[in-house]
């Protein structure tokens, strides 16, 4: 019998460009909304680009929308009796997406490219840098249609911008400006719409050709302050500086800076 070919997830793209990959959720038609083929779809790209050694990842949105959360048309309600089980796509996609992207070891750029809600709202903060253009916008979607914050926001929201903030954009619902976003130190940056993919590209491209174990480890090292003690903190700087001057691009950085030339990082 021939062989049926495989069907192509369409629903991410990926393309590799100067030393990083460009990761586009490409639901336009629904601002992007997950379904679960977007999850597998973008669970493959971050692992594609660690296997194909890019140096840093960029992701964005397609359309006007970067990403409006779980598709609220994939799920089957209840019939009157029965009761939903929503913790199964907790466990089974948003969580270890959202893990996977803080403990991937290539810094990750996030162009906020429209409006992020829900769920993706919280992959956006899952970004190491995040850029929004000035158009775009941030809801805490889930108390308008009765669920809670997921996808890590209820644990970036506090964290990032006080539980004061917190409480107002979780039990609201209210949509925060890229603006008043980058203010509170929710986002790095702002830009005008038509500066945010070149200035993302840019930095995406900076980032790798910068030396990228030292960013794997330097990452690692950020995630673990958030629930250290100064004395556990610095402990893990010690053996994670011990680790960075393992890299033939410590070497490198020592040497450019004696010899006054600019490094050229391997990202080993
Ligand atoms: O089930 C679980 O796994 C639990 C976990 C849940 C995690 C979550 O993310 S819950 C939160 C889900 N997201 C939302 O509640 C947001 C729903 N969307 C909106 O509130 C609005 O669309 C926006 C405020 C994001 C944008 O508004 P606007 O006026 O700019 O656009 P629009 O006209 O509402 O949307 C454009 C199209 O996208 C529209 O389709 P149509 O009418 O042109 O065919 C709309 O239906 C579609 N769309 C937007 N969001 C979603 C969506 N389709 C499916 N799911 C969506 N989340």
């Amino acid at each position: 019998m021939p062989k049926r070919p495989e069907m192509q997830n369409t629903t991410v793209l990926y393309a590799v460009r100067d030393g990083y990959a460009e990761i586009t959720l490409n639901r336009p038609e629904a601002l992007n909304a997950f379904t679960g083929d977007m999850h597998a779809g973008l669970r493959d790209a971050l692992e594609r680009a660690l296997a194909e050694d890019a140096r840093a990842i960029l992701i964005t949105g397609a359309g006007r929308g970067f990403c409006a959360g779980q598709d609220l048309t994939e799920r089957t309600l209840p019939e009157p009796g029965e009761k939903s089980d929503l913790r199964v796509f907790l466990r089974e996609r948003y969580n270890p997406l959202i893990k996977r992207m803080r403990e991937l070891p290539l810094p990750i750029v996030v162009a906020v490219n429209g409006v992020a809600a829900g769920a993706g709202m919280g992959v956006a903060l899952a970004g190491d840098l995040v850029l929004a253009a000035r158009s775009a916008k941030f809801i805490q979607a889930f108390i308008k249609i009765g669920l809670v914050p997921d996808a890590g926001s209820s644990y970036w929201l506090p964290r990032l911008v006080g539980p004061v903030r917190a409480r107002v954009l979780a039990m609201t619902g209210e949509p925060l400006a890229a603006e008043d976003a980058a203010a509170w130190g929710l986002i790095w940056k702002c830009l005008d719409d038509e500066k945010l993919m070149p200035e993302a590209r840019a930095l995406a491209a900076r980032l790798a050709a910068s030396p990228t174990a030292a960013q794997g480890l330097t990452k690692q090292l950020l995630n673990a302050s958030l629930d250290n003690s100064l004395t556990a903190q610095l402990d893990l700087e010690r053996d994670t500086q011990f680790m960075a001057g393992h890299t033939t691009d410590y070497i490198e950085g020592i040497k450019a800076f004696r010899e006054k030339r600019p490094p050229k990082f391997e990202g080993k």
